[in-house]
């Protein structure tokens, strides 16, 4: 990397700059530990407030991400998350040759909350199943989803299903079909609980998605909070004009 002392480009903008290439054409692999602040600024000559600029906007941009106490390192590619087609968590995973698994944070019978009334077209005398789970892709956090499904649908659900997909136990042990969902994304940062359970900081962005899915017969089967994590996904769609 070459800084230009006498450029008019500021010095912060050329190490941004010099870190993309390397991270772009591959010199930086994923998940490779960058030099600290203090290397950078005593092998530069330069202020580590300089440094501290470039690496921060890097962060932000996600190109780099921290881990406390470890440094600074190359970001991986975000998962591209097509919004076409309704499909599972364990099924996009399986797509990409990842292994997908759960950590199963909650699992209860409750009555319907009042704000899910009208999206689940029930009442207070209904009984759902409050599920939360933490969404892995080989081994690392990418989501919390918290579900809210009708018991009706779901009477012989047990927690030693969830450790599998929700979807193929619904679609090969009940017989109803999932058909449509509706989805509501959102820009959103991570609570402090939030960051704890996906490995990210308090405050990283995250995207939050709302999904009502539908069964064949327009009933609805599920309301979903999902949080996803900002610096590993990006959502795909196409548009025709
Ligand atoms: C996806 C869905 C979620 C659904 C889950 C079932 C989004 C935003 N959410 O994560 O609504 O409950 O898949 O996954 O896509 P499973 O069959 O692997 O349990």
């Amino acid at each position: 990397m070459f800084i230009d002392k006498q450029s008019p480009i500021p010095m912060y903008h050329q190490i941004m700059e010099n870190l993309k290439k390397q991270i772009e054409d591959g010199t930086l692999a994923p998940d490779t530990l960058i030099p600290s602040e203090r290397e950078y600024a005593e092998r530069f000559g330069i202020s580590r407030m300089t440094v501290r600029q470039a690496l921060s906007n890097l962060v932000n941009e996600g190109y780099l991400y921290r881990q406390k106490g470890k440094g600074t390192f190359v970001s991986r590619e975000k998962f591209e998350q097509p919004l076409q087609g309704l499909t599972s968590f364990t099924e996009d995973m399986r797509q990409r040759g990842l292994k997908a698994s759960s950590e199963l944070l909650d699992f209860n019978k409750i009555a319907c909350p009042a704000h899910l009334f009208s999206s689940l077209q029930l009442a207070d005398s209904d009984a759902v199943f409050e599920l939360k789970r933490i969404r892995f892709a080989n081994d690392e956090p990418m989501a919390i989803e918290t579900s809210y499904i009708p018991e009706k649908f779901a009477g012989t659900l047990t927690k030693e299903h969830l450790t599998g997909s929700l979807y193929e136990y619904i679609e090969n042990h009940t017989g109803l079909a999932i058909a449509h969902a509706t989805q509501e994304l959102e820009a959103n940062v991570a609570t402090k609980g939030e960051a704890h359970l996906l490995s990210i900081t308090t405050g990283a962005p995250v995207l939050s998605i709302t999904r009502t899915t539908y069964l064949q017969n327009d009933l609805p089967f599920e309301y979903v909070l999902s949080v996803y994590r900002g610096d590993r996904y990006k959502l795909i769609h196409t548009m025709e004009r």
